[in-house]
């Protein structure tokens, strides 16, 4: 009676241990190839901060004007890969690099405003 008692404790200590390790070798995956990415540009001074930034893909870039005058986040490209409204200050834009390539953009108020993402 009591040998069988403590065969099923460890029997039970085994299997919460076996399935925490098992859970933590699903997280480091996870976090490796699924989570995704999220990195913000900081706009402020007339400028975007990082001016270039290196994510990569499938990475959501929020840029957050800081400033306290409108900027806008418009690609370079045409069509255009992204273009943000007019943000006002601590207005957000996001946008998700499902491709890698080099993305350059500017701020169509202060065209001398640029910045740029690479996707890899
Ligand atoms: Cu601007």
């Amino acid at each position: 009676m009591r040998r069988s008692v403590s065969i099923g404790v460890l029997a039970t200590a085994l299997v919460i241990g076996g399935g925490t390790a098992a859970s933590s070798l699903l997280n480091l995956s996870a976090s490796a190839q699924q989570k995704p990415e999220t990195t913000e540009v900081k706009i402020d001074n007339f400028s975007f901060g990082p001016a270039t930034l290196t994510v990569p893909a499938g990475t959501t870039v929020t840029w957050i004007n800081r400033d306290d005058i409108p900027h806008t986040v418009v690609s370079t490209d045409d069509p255009k890969t992204f273009k943000s409204k007019v943000l006002d200050t601590d207005e957000k834009f996001s946008f998700t690099f499902s491709k890698a390539g080099t993305y350059a953009y500017f701020c169509s108020i202060h065209p001398k405003m640029t910045g740029k993402v690479i996707v890899q």
